[in-house]
């Protein structure tokens, strides 16, 4: 990593204080063998996977210099959870603030971080794309810290679920006719630090803080520390009150710090025990099907540093049967901000965006995800391009955004919320950009599949009068959540579960907030108009790339229709099944698949070229495979078997 800092010297004392962080980056695909069981392609930074962390102080500039150096795929970087406020156009999402950044293209992300500190964490937002390992932490200190006494020393501590297959290949039969259900892929291990085996090295008497974020693509885990309590100072950039917790449940893209106090020597001699296992299990809820190879624990070690215990044996996990119902782990809705920001109640309420989730079989045989009957898809000219050169007094009518877009325009300095009635047995969380929303409700789960527990404004559930505000949260299955927020930050913003998986079959939306505002004070750098260019993005006219009629969005990308009358999804599996029962599968998916498929969906066929592509790029160089079984590896129970025994080996490769 090329990376330097520079003291801008300023005239005030403040600037004075903020620092400039340079990086240049270059993506490119190497190799890595993160859980020991299998060497796969992965995308890293500068020729090094994992990718580099960012850390900066509140206050400073981050100029980032990314050049797609992947050859066989467009890419993006995404901040997540910065407000980018007065930056809007620095916030990555391709087709809604930027172009596709091209192979080859170099893309200048300029910003500050004037107003927020905390845990964050950096990813491509191209579709599909930060599963294949371009991601990493994005801390910003905080000088005034309020908990800064508290602790002796900070750790980052990440955990994800990985994949042995690249997503390409994996969504190849994900979005497809023999998945008319939507199963989503199954992981095949759990990394903690992007790797295996981790240990802290802790002194006695000490406390220490721990920066957790789930960089994951799909799976809510639980984590706990044998012998341990936490206490819960921040999510997602909000200090909060502190909060003790045993166990805390952690959804993709989310964050946790906890302070952690460490024993006493006194106290490991009474216990005869100088190593304590911590343990990340993923949420077996939502795993459609749990293959024998997948051990769902993963453990990491606090080793003391002392001389009165023996502190090289490493005790076996007390590991749980994956029912984590009755067990005491932490509900966010009940942790409370320190800066207070009082709830806006039912009456603030000035804008109401309401949507269902639904996941529906189409007409391909292959399972989308919904808001209200629509399926996202990009645009042809990113949303922020359109409100540029659009005439002014079109940018307030949603329609010119596209229709496949889902956006919703909302007005300046008012207050808005989602109510979004979960329709799906499964649980997702749900990321605003721009924003760390007020969680104002939160039903329970209904075990009924065919009963939904509906939002009901004139019975309104349990509210707080000071709710946690964060930038992802999840709605449980068949239930509800609304989430509010004030229009204070000018921009347009993405609204997405942030389970990769749903975001390629469409689980999206755009927030187009006070776009009058927007054009007034910001505008497109000419290098963002430049890398468009180099991709052969059009940068001006409606979301079809209309220039001449700003309501004609012929072209635009159409959503996949829906089943013919009479088929059901269940109709489709059987279909499916009673083929494959024939012996007649591959006949039956191939005949479906020439007749049936007659999508508009861009990226599904770009994805094919893309990993064509990645052939091409990585020569004769076959996969390694390296699977548990070869490897001669015991599947033992994964009730059992807390950690796989081998090292983590992660290639590297030097600039
Ligand atoms: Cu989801």
């Amino acid at each position: 990593m090329l990376a330097k800092s520079l003291v801008i010297a300023g005239l005030f004392a403040v600037s004075a204080l903020a620092e400039t962080h340079e990086y240049h980056w270059t993506s490119e695909w190497v190799y890595a063998n993160p859980d020991g069981m299998c060497n796969r392609p992965v995308i890293g930074i500068n020729g090094v996977w994992p990718p580099p962390v960012i850390e900066v102080t509140k206050g400073d500039r981050i100029v980032l210099y990314y050049t797609n150096g992947l050859g066989n795929e467009t890419s993006s970087i995404h901040f997540h959870g910065l407000f980018q406020t007065g930056s809007n156009t620095m916030d990555g999402p391709p087709g809604l603030t930027q172009c596709p950044i091209a192979p080859g293209q170099t893309m200048l992300y300029n910003f500050t971080v004037p107003d927020q500190s905390g845990t964050y964490w950096w990813h491509s937002h191209t579709e599909g794309q930060y599963p294949d390992g371009i991601r990493a932490a994005l801390i910003i200190n905080d000088p005034e810290d309020p908990y800064a006494d508290m602790y002796e020393e900070a750790f980052t501590l990440t955990i994800s679920e990985w994949y042995h297959d690249l997503v390409s290949d994996l969504v190849k039969s994900f979005i497809s006719v023999a998945n008319p259900t939507g199963a989503e892929p199954i992981p095949d291990s759990g990394l903690i630090n992007d790797s295996q085996n981790v240990t802290y090295s802790l002194k006695p008497n000490t406390t220490y803080k721990f920066r957790i974020i789930n960089y994951g693509a799909f799976v809510s885990q639980y984590i706990w520390f044998e012998g341990h309590n936490m206490t819960i100072i921040e999510v997602d950039g909000v200090d909060v009150e502190p909060y003790e917790s045993e166990m805390i449940y952690i959804t993709v893209a989310q964050r946790y710090s906890v302070l952690i106090t460490t024993k006493s020597e006194e106290e490991l001699v009474k216990l005869n025990q100088a190593v304590f296992p911590f343990v990340t299990s993923i949420d077996l809820d939502m795993l459609d099907t749990l293959p024998d190879t997948l051990n769902w624990n993963t453990t990491g070690w606090l080793v003391y540093e002392t001389d009165a215990v023996d502190n090289s044996t490493r005790p076996d996990p007390a590991l749980l049967d994956g029912s984590f119902d009755d067990l005491n782990w932490t509900d966010d809705f009940y942790l409370t901000p320190l800066v207070v920001q009082d709830l806006i109640t039912d009456d603030e309420v000035d804008q109401t965006i309401t949507v269902n989730v639904t996941m529906q079989t189409r007409g391909n045989g292959a399972n989308y995800a919904f808001f209200n009957n629509i399926s996202y898809l990009e645009p042809v000219v990113p949303i922020l391009y359109t409100l540029f050169s659009a005439p002014e007094d079109l940018i307030t009518d949603s329609r010119i955004y596209g229709s496949t877009t889902h956006s919703f325009v909302l007005e300046y300095n008012k207050t808005a919320q989602i109510v979004l009635n979960n329709q799906d047995p499964g649980k997702h969380p749900f990321h605003l950009h721009g924003h760390q929303y007020q969680l104002v409700e939160r039903s329970e789960a209904s075990d009924d599949d065919s009963v939904f527990i509906t939002y009901d404004p004139d019975s309104p559930g349990e509210q707080r009068p000071n709710p946690v505000r964060r930038d992802t949260a999840y709605v449980r299955p068949n239930g509800y959540m609304v989430i509010r927020w004030h229009n204070d930050n000018p921009g347009v913003w993405f609204f997405h579960c942030h389970i990769e998986w749903h975001i390629i079959q469409g689980l999206s939306m755009v927030i187009v907030e006070a776009p009058e505002q927007i054009r007034a004070t910001q505008s497109l750098t000419q290098n963002h108009l430049d890398v468009c260019k180099g991709g052969g993005y059009p940068t001006e006219g409606n979301a079809a790339g209309n220039t001449a009629d700003y309501f004609n969005l012929t072209g635009e990308p159409q959503d996949v229709p829906e089943l013919p009358a009479g088929f059901t999804a269940k109709g489709y599996v059987a279909m499916v099944f009673s083929c494959v029962a024939a012996f007649l599968g591959m006949a039956c998916i191939t005949w479906y698949g020439v007749s049936d498929i007659k999508t508009t969906r861009r990226r599904l066929e770009a994805r094919v070229i893309k990993r064509e592509g990645l052939d091409a790029i990585l020569g004769d160089e076959e996969l390694e495979r390296d699977l548990i079984n070869d490897a001669g590896v015991e599947p033992s129970s994964p009730l059992l078997s807390g950690r796989n025994s081998r090292d983590s080996n992660v290639s590297r490769r030097d600039v």
